[in-house]
């Protein structure tokens, strides 16, 4: 089994004890970050349809995600980009009700190393906790609201729309699996992303 395959499986199982490590082999055996990150993106995907046909339950979609947390710690320092210049402050969450937050952590780190200051509020966050963590820190230029529920896509809209009536000005990007740009447009975002990657570059997009 190649390096990345046993990354893959090693997530896909859970096993975060041997992840860090894990990552790192492929690392110093020169697999680039960005390809060790698909391949860990590739087993949630692999564990979200063995959920969807009942094969796993929600303990293992956990412990698959705790998995990926670790390697991504590993690939953070080697993923960021320079962040000398400021673009300002990025408040980032995952809205109200959801609880998944992989793909938020992956945005902020791709956010931040375009060159943002980022206050993460983490996950489950209520449209006025955006609302107030605008108010209470320097320089904020723009929201990002990650979901990843179809159920919280109402929490999602009514994150947007509060924001938008206390800061009419504010850029607010959105997305997440459930989101479309169609759907971004309807509850009045500035800008949607599919991924990280193309997160950062919206991100810079909406406030040069
Ligand atoms: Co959940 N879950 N989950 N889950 N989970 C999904 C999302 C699901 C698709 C699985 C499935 O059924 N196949 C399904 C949602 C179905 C739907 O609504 N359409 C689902 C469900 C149903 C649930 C529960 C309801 C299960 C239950 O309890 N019966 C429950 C809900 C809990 C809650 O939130 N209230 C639940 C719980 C969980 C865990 C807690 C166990 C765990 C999350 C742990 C964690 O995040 N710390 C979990 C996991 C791991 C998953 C899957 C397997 C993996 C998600 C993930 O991390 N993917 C997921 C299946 C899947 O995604 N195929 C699933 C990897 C990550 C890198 O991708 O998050 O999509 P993603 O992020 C991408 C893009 O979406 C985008 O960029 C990211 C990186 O490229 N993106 C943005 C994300 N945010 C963005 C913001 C942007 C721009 C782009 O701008 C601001």
């Amino acid at each position: 089994m190649s390096k990345i395959e046993e990354v893959k499986a090693k997530v896909e199982a859970g096993k975060s004890k041997l992840i860090p490590g894990l990552v790192q082999e492929a690392l110093d055996a020169g697999i680039v970050p960005a390809e060790i990150l698909q391949a860990m993106v590739d087993s949630m995907s692999v564990v979200g349809d063995k959920f969807s046909a009942g094969e796993i339950f929600v303990p293992e979609m956990l412990i698959a995600a705790k998995a990926m947390s670790k390697g991504v710690e590993v690939l953070k320092p080697l993923m960021a980009g320079d962040s000398s210049s400021s673009l300002g402050t990025c408040v980032i969450g995952t809205v109200a009700g959801d609880l998944h937050d992989i793909g938020k952590n992956l945005v902020s780190m791709m956010i931040e190393s375009t060159g943002f200051e980022m206050v993460d509020l983490g996950v489950d966050v209520p449209a006025d906790a955006f609302v107030e963590a605008v108010k209470n820190n320097a320089n904020v230029k723009l929201v990002a609201c990650s979901g990843l529920l179809t159920t919280t896509m109402p929490a999602m809209k009514e994150a947007v729309q509060t924001i938008k009536a206390a800061f009419p000005d504010l850029k607010v990007i959105v997305g997440g699996a459930p989101v479309t740009p169609e759907y971004a447009g309807e509850i009045g975002a500035d800008g949607y992303a599919p991924d990280a990657g193309s997160a950062s570059v919206k991100a810079k997009e909406l406030v040069t």
